[in-house]
């Protein structure tokens, strides 16, 4: 839209306070990109409902049965659209050696150069929309705000449900103050009266970081990661740089509360690499009796040291972009209630009656569904929704939510989990002997796809701290950023938050998982707790504290002591392939790996000789 014969955007724009230099920052990223019109989003209820009738109308998403899913979308994606793209992911600081072996890096001048050639003229064709977001409550001292510009409707509609958007973000937005500056485009323009794709995408794709200004261009992919720029982009890899210049840290982690029959509370955060279980653990739904899990959050965790010494740990976004498949009533009930309405389903299949689907929701799939790609469902053909398919839903919604969920200072942590999919090797949990054993842990974290024998250590994925796709600089300052906690006045060292290490993927000679996981999980919570509060009893083996017997509770669980030996015994021979593995991976990092985490490294290979 033209008005004073400039694409100054719709009239909308004039009932916003826009600060001078989002304004003029916008009209200069419209000037690169050339959109037909600019549209700047307020974030009401209206807004969204516009915009979804638009994209239902030009067949980009489904209206699902709204006696089902009220106010709730299928959208369907590119066929090569459909995860975030790691080895298309860079990070623009000044020297490779800053951003490390764990990521890829272009040179910033060669990295903007590239994207203004790559974004001129890239939303011909299509509407810019102008989205203001803030990630953390608004109110709070901490929050990151950002701008998002997007080609993306699909986008759009999802920031609303992630994040904080619209106007009340312009309006805390100060004159000349920061913002993240987020360019976005699917890299599809379309000339006059050519047709458009439900799903445009480009086959060619960027997603670039670059930390010393705080900024963001990803073009090609309108997926998850790739274009929700506020998620991992902005809150992990550009936060992490944030967090190691300013003395925090942004994590991938759960933020969960735990209860007790006795009404004690304790907050809990967890680091588990992509689908290895945060979004389930947090809405875990108890099986023990007085026990009470609540969420707060799912994927992305701040811990800031507060003026008390303690960890404070806040979740900067707003929705869930889960995993669907093998979600169900069965499995997390807290997650099928929080998306029954005001949802986005990504690449589901689709019911007769206008419903989604995906394995695992029920034993046996319904008669008559339309695939993920929009196709009537032939098993030969392969699954019928993705299997990253996923759900976007509101956390308000979530019946677990815990009422504290959005502090603006956060919420103490009393302790850090760290954990993976190990078939093998790794106990049920494990306390770290210190905070320096914890990092360790957490440095050394791995998980595996597949069910990989004992032997087989060359199937494993390392991702320390679940941070290998998302830390935004050198993993080895990464893991000395960590370490320096320790050594930080403003920490009181009496109440650090304990680091524990847990592993629901153990599984027999047949390959069954050993442990029933999911609810059954509250057991493992509950002993961290007691540990906590010094009243659990711990066995010491060479790779830290596991319950001792009699102490984890199996009370209703149809498990004996017995089942849970495979579960708890470390194998020293095992474990030394194990500890082998970590120092050539540690090694492989470079020379700017702490010298402590080597120490700790020595003390283990120590301990399993003894
Ligand atoms: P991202 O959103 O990709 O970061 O994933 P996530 O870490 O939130 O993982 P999520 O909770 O979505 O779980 C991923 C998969 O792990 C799902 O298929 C779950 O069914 C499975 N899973 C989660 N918890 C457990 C558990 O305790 N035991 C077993 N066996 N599987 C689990
Ligand atoms: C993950 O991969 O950890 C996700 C999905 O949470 S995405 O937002 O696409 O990164
Ligand atoms: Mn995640």
């Amino acid at each position: 839209m033209h008005i004073d014969g400039k694409r100054r955007g719709n009239t909308l724009a004039d009932t916003l306070h826009i600060p001078a230099h989002v304004r003029l920052w916008v009209e200069e990223i419209a000037a690169l990109c050339e959109p037909d019109r600019i549209y700047w989003c307020d974030g009401t209820q209206t807004e969204w409902d516009r915009i979804a009738t638009e994209q239902v109308a030009r067949g980009s998403m489904v209206a699902l049965n709204p006696e089902h899913y009220p106010n709730s979308y299928l959208a369907r994606s590119a066929p090569n659209d459909v995860a975030r793209t790691e080895g298309r992911t860079f990070i623009c600081a000044a020297s490779k050696e800053e951003v490390g072996p764990t990521n890829n890096w272009i040179a910033p001048q060669e990295g903007r150069a590239r994207m203004q050639a790559i974004f001129k003229g890239c939303m011909r064709g299509r509407t810019l929309y102008v989205v203001p977001f803030c990630m953390g409550p608004i109110e709070a001292e901490n929050r990151v705000i950002g701008v998002q510009v997007t080609d993306s409707a699909y986008a759009v509609l999802s920031m609303r449900i992630m994040t904080r958007i619209g106007r009340d973000v312009l309006k805390t937005l100060g004159e000349n103050e920061f913002f993240a500056r987020c360019i976005h485009s699917v890299g599809a323009p379309r000339s006059k009266g050519e047709p458009d794709t439900a799903w445009p995408c480009n086959d060619e794709k960027w997603i670039l970081h670059f930390p010393e200004s705080r900024e963001i261009w990803s073009y090609g992919s309108g997926y998850g990661g790739n274009a929700l720029l506020g998620k991992k982009c902005l809150a992990l890899r550009i936060a992490s740089v944030m967090a190691r210049d300013q003395g925090w840290l942004a994590e991938h982690m759960l933020i969960l509360k735990v209860t007790s029959p006795e009404n004690k509370i304790h907050y809990i955060a967890g680091a588990f690499p992509s689908a290895c279980g945060k979004t389930n653990l947090a809405m875990l739904d108890s099986t023990l009796p007085g026990w009470k899990v609540e969420t707060l959050g799912d994927d992305i965790c701040w811990i800031r040291v507060g003026a008390d010494g303690y960890f404070y740990a806040c979740n900067p976004e707003t929705g869930f972009f889960g995993v669907a498949p093998g979600t169900s009533n069965k499995t997390n009930r807290n997650a099928m209630q929080t998306m029954r309405s005001n949802s986005i389903f990504t690449n589901a299949a689709l019911t007769e009656d206008g419903r989604v689907w995906w394995k695992g929701m029920t034993d046996t799939p319904p008669q008559g569904l339309t695939d993920w790609r929009g196709r009537p469902w032939d098993p030969d053909s392969g699954p019928a929704m993705h299997p990253n398919a996923r759900f976007t839903a509101p956390i308000e919604q979530c019946p677990s939510l815990a009422e504290e969920w959005c502090r603006p200072e956060g919420v103490r942590l009393s302790a850090i989990l760290v954990g993976g999919r190990r078939a093998s090797a790794v106990p049920l949990v494990t306390e770290a002997f210190s905070w320096e054993h914890g990092v360790y842990m957490g440095a050394t974290l791995a998980s595996e796809s597949t069910a990989a024998s004992e032997h087989d250590l060359g199937s494993l994925r390392r991702d320390p701290f679940a941070m290998n796709p998302f830390c935004g600089y050198n993993m080895g300052d990464y893991f000395a950023h960590w370490l320096s906690f320790a050594q930080n006045e403003q920490v009181d060292k009496a109440h650090m938050p304990r680091f524990f290490m847990v592993n629901w993927f153990r599984t027999d000679e047949n390959g069954q998982f050993i442990w029933p996981g999911f609810g059954d999980n509250i057991r493992v919570l509950k002993w961290i707790v007691e540990r906590l509060e010094g009243a659990a009893e711990a066995v010491h083996t060479p790779v830290g504290n596991v319950p001792a017997k009699g102490s984890l509770d199996l009370d209703g669980l149809g498990m004996q002591e017995d089942d849970l030996v495979p579960l708890m015994t470390i194998d020293r021979a095992v474990w030394r392939k194990e500890a082998e593995a970590n120092r050539n991976y540690l090694a492989g990092l470079g020379a700017r790996v702490p010298e402590q985490l080597r120490d700790e490294q020595d003390a283990l290979e120590k301990r399993l000789r003894a």
